[in-house]
């Protein structure tokens, strides 16, 4: 075979090698729904990499393996190998190209930078915070706080992200773009979510003990929706008095199901003039309805039944969902509450 062929077998099986291999870099780092603009020239980058590693992969292989193969030493061959000396037009050639390429891919990368962090009009604010190990969201413009991250579909978006602590990481696979929160720093992301849906927020800086925890739901939703999101949010307990912030518990937390206010019967005893009313117990014991009574009664259900009234009946998991709860709240609201106090406040306004 003359030089010109062996050239044209190696550019071949480097072409074929470099399709294959590019199909299965993309099949192996398959990436994650693409739900946001910046997405798209971030995975055009992403796919022009892999057909770089694998040109230059195929390019290296393909030589060697060729090599081995074709121009083996036969059984009869003794002789020395031909001595090479260098190669300036080469050598110029893999210094030249190489250096061109790499530059290139640096100008590439910057315009991509550019193009995803500019000003966009009509941006929404919404500023981020987190903390070992919880994000929380406020909208400034809104005045509303959330726990979760609710973003209007095709609204440019520029997060505000600051840090109480360490540094952490703001990053949703979907939306492409990360960035790092750090201390004492304002840092921006910006985004324009493309697709409605469910993501998750995860942190992606090591920040602790329960780091792999710092995680929180990210909504898109219709501009509707969104709309809704805010009323619903906006709504605060601690706007309300404890006594209104009671009653909103008494509907939230289901106590209504089983707990008239009139005096009808239910599933448990009304709380019509509940309020230091003497009670009797099934162990014959009385006792009288004070904080102290109620805070037993709705933590340990089971622990003082009242005559007439079954075990088991009253759920057993208040003593978790009304510490949840309070921790919502404060998440959301950043207001401490005692969701009990709160509902013992609203008994003593409900006499006979
Ligand atoms: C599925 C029904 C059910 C729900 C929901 C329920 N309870 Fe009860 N509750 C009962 C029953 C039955 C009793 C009576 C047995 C006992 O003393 O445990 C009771 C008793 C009580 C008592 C003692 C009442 C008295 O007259 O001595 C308090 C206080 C109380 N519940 C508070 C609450 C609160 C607060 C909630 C909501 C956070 C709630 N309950 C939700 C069924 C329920
Ligand atoms: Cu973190």
């Amino acid at each position: 075979m003359g030089k010109l062929k062996h050239a044209i077998a190696v550019a071949v099986l480097t072409l074929v090698s470099t399709v294959g291999l590019y199909f299965l870099f993309r099949w192996m780092f398959n990436l994650p729904t693409a739900a946001s603009s910046q997405a798209g020239p971030i995975d055009t980058m992403f796919q022009s990499h892999f057909v770089m590693m694998a040109f230059l992969f195929a390019l290296i292989m393909v030589m060697m393996l060729y090599s081995v193969a074709v121009f083996r030493r036969r059984p009869d061959d003794t002789e020395d190998g031909p001595h090479v000396h260098g190669h300036t037009g080469l050598e110029i050639a893999w210094t030249v190209i190489p250096t061109l390429v790499v530059v290139g891919f640096g100008i590439y990368g910057t315009v991509v930078l550019g193009d995803i962090t500019r000003e966009q009009d009509n941006e929404m604010v919404v500023s981020v915070v987190g903390q070992q190990w919880s994000w929380s969201f406020e909208y400034p413009e809104q005045d509303v706080r959330s726990a979760r991250l609710v973003l209007p579909v095709d609204q440019p978006v520029v997060l505000e992200l600051e840090s109480t602590d360490v540094l952490h990481s703001f990053w949703v696979p979907e939306f492409r773009v990360k960035q790092d929160l750090v201390p004492g720093e304002v840092k921006s992301l910006r985004i324009t979510p493309t697709e409605l849906g469910s993501y998750r927020l995860r942190c992606a800086e090591i920040c602790g003990t329960s780091h792999s925890a710092m995680l929180a739901d990210v909504e898109v939703v219709s501009q509707a929706d969104f709309e809704q999101f805010l009323i619903d949010a906006s709504f605060r307990y601690s706007d309300l008095s404890p006594e209104e912030r009671g009653q909103q518990f008494y509907i939230d937390l289901g106590c209504n199901g089983c707990h008239s206010l009139d005096g009808t019967a239910g599933a448990g005893p009304t709380w019509q003039g509940i309020w230091m009313r003497e009670e009797m117990l099934t162990d014959g014991t009385a006792v009288t309805v004070d904080e102290e009574y109620v805070r037993n009664s709705i933590l340990n259900p089971n622990d003082q039944i009242v005559q007439g009234f079954n075990p088991n009946i009253m759920p057993q998991d208040y003593g978790e969902r009304i510490p949840a709860l309070e921790e919502q709240i404060l998440a959301s609201e950043g207001a401490e509450l005692d969701v009990i106090a709160d509902i013992i406040a609203f008994m003593q306004t409900l006499d006979q």
